[in-house]
């Protein structure tokens, strides 16, 4: 059966991101979020390259403008045009040019001061691929280079809080998937802030049973605030006792996050060939290896064969949270992942806990069955549009075409039918919380554009080959010779 024509979709997606558009950056939703966000920004721009392959450039020029000192890319940059009672929390509360400045935030913008998935070098490579000619005429990849490669730096040292070598996060926010049933556990150790010492803005504009309870906010403030207040230092070292410990009391290591930056050094090494010359080809070379070497540390830390899914680990109690979320799939997009882990992860995903291609239209946030599980609200069962991408651009890459072009036709009607929904019931389509989000229409327009592309595609020339001794010479010249 042909496909039905999705010319109108396709026109409704672009009006969506025209209508988002500040002038420099995308807002993920007028009214829920009026600022720009940091992985939110990457999926648009993945989009966005369709349309505007220079708005697509600006998209991710923009965030790495406020890029800090320290290499950390924040989760918000704010827009100072929109006023503080619009968005919680708002400028005034992360004042990062104060609070921050030891750390090197940025004079010129406010910005909070935690981060969020690095999926902005994958974003870049696929930005560069819609229009090369345009990319290197602007230096495009040339500029945003030391930037993206001084945030993954930031991520694999200061934020090494395991001493394994993958990055963590600190707070729920960072890892995107803000009240995921995985966060309950370490969550719980958390004192929250006082009830009337903040005003969430967030329920103005979305259905309270949509979104995370009063509970979870309190101590996401309390989480920010005391990382504020220690002037956003980092705790690292493999002991939780260890001296200052007890500065972070959430300290995750969580596979979609790290799976990200798997894939954005797998990105990083095709920027690097791109850009030529031979200390460009060492970095890449560089970034494959570090890529190879991450994926089997992933899967040494993370990989659950029983429950065959990448679990979260609590780096407080150093143990594997039980939870089985949609972030335990998101591995799938590793080129380098053993056969064995994509081909079990295939069939968690076909199982009854995510009921791809069977009970679920999309894959859910969280376990079907799980006890947690709530259709509605936000992190904790709905199916989210960016998760929904990945997932099938990882079962291409494994070989699951049918099943990736189902979850394709799929993902392209709920978006249809929701009005470009933040988030959709997993069983009916529904749409919830904000309607013309950011990243679904962009990834809309990528599916319809792209979606049957794998994500590493399209590079001109492979990765650089260059030998081991000068791979050595340059990453201890950069101070990346940890491997
Ligand atoms: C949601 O998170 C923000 C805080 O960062 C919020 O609830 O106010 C999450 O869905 C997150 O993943 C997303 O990036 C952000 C903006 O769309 O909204």
């Amino acid at each position: 059966m042909s496909e039905p024509s999705r010319e109108p979709l396709r026109e409704r997606a672009a009006e969506v991101l025209w209508a988002n558009w500040t002038g420099t950056s995308t807002v993920p939703s007028r009214a829920l979020y009026p600022h720009q966000w940091s992985w939110d920004s990457a999926f648009i721009a993945i989009g966005l390259r369709h349309l505007s392959p220079l708005r697509a450039q600006l998209e991710l020029e923009t965030l790495l403008a406020a890029q800090w000192g320290d290499g950390r890319v924040p989760h918000i940059v704010f827009n100072d045009a929109v006023p503080l009672g619009a968005y919680f929390p708002s400028p005034d509360f992360w004042r990062s040019t104060t609070a921050g400045r030891a750390a090197g935030a940025p004079a010129d913008v406010q910005t909070s001061g935690i981060v969020q998935p690095p999926v902005h070098a994958l974003a870049a490579w696929l930005v560069h691929r819609a229009d090369p000619g345009l990319s290197r005429a602007r230096a495009f990849l040339a500029r945003l280079r030391p930037r993206l490669a001084a945030w993954h730096r930031y991520l694999l040292e200061s934020r090494d809080a395991g001493g394994a070598g993958l990055a963590a996060v600190l707070h729920p926010w960072e890892q995107g998937m803000d009240n995921s049933p995985c966060w309950d556990g370490p969550l719980s150790r958390v004192d929250p802030a006082e009830p009337g010492a903040y005003r969430r803005a967030d329920l103005a504009h979305g259905a309270p049973e949509d979104r995370p309870t009063d509970a979870d906010y309190g101590r996401y403030v309390r989480l920010a605030a005391d990382y504020r207040d220690r002037g956003y230092a980092d705790v690292t070292g493999p002991d939780v006792t260890a001296p200052g410990a007890a500065a972070g009391a959430f300290r995750v290591e969580d596979p979609a996050f790290n799976a990200l930056l798997i894939a954005s050094e797998h990105a990083l090494a095709l920027i690097e060939a791109e850009l030529g010359g031979r200390a460009a080809a060492a970095r890449s070379y560089g970034h494959q290896v570090r890529a190879r070497t991450l994926t089997r540390t992933l899967v040494a830390r993370l990989w659950d064969p029983g429950r065959e899914l990448f679990l979260c680990r609590d780096l407080r109690s150093g143990e594997l949270i039980g939870e089985r979320g949609v972030t335990g799939l998101i591995p799938l997009v590793l080129p380098a992942l053993p056969s064995g882990v994509a081909a079990a992860l295939m069939r968690t995903a076909r199982g009854p806990h995510f009921g791809l291609g069977g009970t679920a239209r999309l894959v859910p946030s969280h376990d079907l069955t799980g006890a947690a599980f709530d259709p509605r609200r936000y992190w904790r069962g709905p199916a989210w549009f960016n998760t929904n991408w990945l997932v099938a651009k990882g079962l291409r890459l494994h070989g699951e075409r049918a099943l990736a072009d189902g979850l394709r036709a799929a993902m392209l009607d709920a978006a249809d039918t929701s009005g470009f929904a933040e988030y959709v019931h997993p069983y009916t389509g529904e749409g919830c919380g904000a309607r013309g989000f950011g990243w679904t229409a962009a990834l809309t327009l990528d599916l319809l554009y792209a979606g049957r592309d794998g994500l590493f595609e399209g590079a001109e020339g492979k990765p650089g080959g260059a030998p081991e001794e000068e791979f050595a010479e340059e990453s201890a010249e950069e101070g990346w010779g940890h491997e």
